[in-house]
């Protein structure tokens, strides 16, 4: 069976989101980060993935890292209903992963960490300013899709959204305010974090 390894409260969560908006069984391989004794840095781990980092997973023998890609994988191999079944549609998909990875994700999780994530004495305020202003201008980019089409993916809330909101959950987390700029997005993101699926795996995070 699929073995996810990571804590909830963590990336991990997505991969698990992604398994219940598709049916696949898993089984959970709790790994700690961010202590002295962290699992994640340990021997057996990094020979699992040398990034020292979470997710990881195994299934049936085959291990990999990186949760977008292992997102691709597991709604590919288990013929996801979000899948994409053609060519324009998965060029589409890899379109906003890539964007939201490449171009949102970095500044976004500065401005997660530092301003709600991380303990107060942990705070780097300047590092979340600076990366507010190209987040904000990013997220500009979403809003405009959400104008032309109801969904990232087109006409149904397909791969390209669950990548998408699985990664901006985080502002949903810490209740940004400024979403409140972007109506188109602000409504997509409670939708897709109200999906029955969604809120089994963010319940998760708590436990
Ligand atoms: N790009 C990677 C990022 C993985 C990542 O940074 N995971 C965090 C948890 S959400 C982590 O393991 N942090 C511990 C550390 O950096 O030591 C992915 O999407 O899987």
């Amino acid at each position: 069976m699929l073995k996810i390894y990571g804590q909830w409260a963590s990336r991990a969560f997505r991969v698990a989101w992604l398994c219940k908006e598709s049916n696949i069984p898993y089984e959970h391989v709790p790994v700690t980060i961010y202590a002295e004794d962290a699992s994640a840095k340990a021997p057996w781990y990094l020979a699992l993935n040398p990034n020292g980092r979470l997710p990881t997973i195994d299934d049936d023998g085959f291990v990999m890292w990186e949760s977008a890609a292992i997102n691709l994988y597991l709604a590919e191999k288990y013929r996801s209903p979000l899948f994409p079944t053609t060519m324009e549609g998965k060029g589409r998909m890899l379109q906003w992963v890539l964007f939201i990875a490449n171009d949102i994700e970095i500044p976004m999780i500065l401005v997660f960490q530092h301003r709600f994530r991380f303990p107060p004495e942990k705070r780097v305020p300047k590092l979340a300013d600076e990366a507010e202003g190209p987040m904000l201008a990013k997220l500009q980019v979403i809003e405009d899709q959400l104008s032309k089409t109801p969904f990232l993916q087109g006409d149904h809330w397909g791969m390209a959204d669950f990548v998408a909101a699985s990664v901006l959950y985080s502002l949903h987390a810490m209740q940004y305010d400024k979403l409140a700029q972007f109506p188109r997005l602000k409504q997509w993101l409670e939708a897709s974090v109200n999906r029955p699926a969604a809120k089994e795996a963010i319940a998760l995070r708590a436990s």
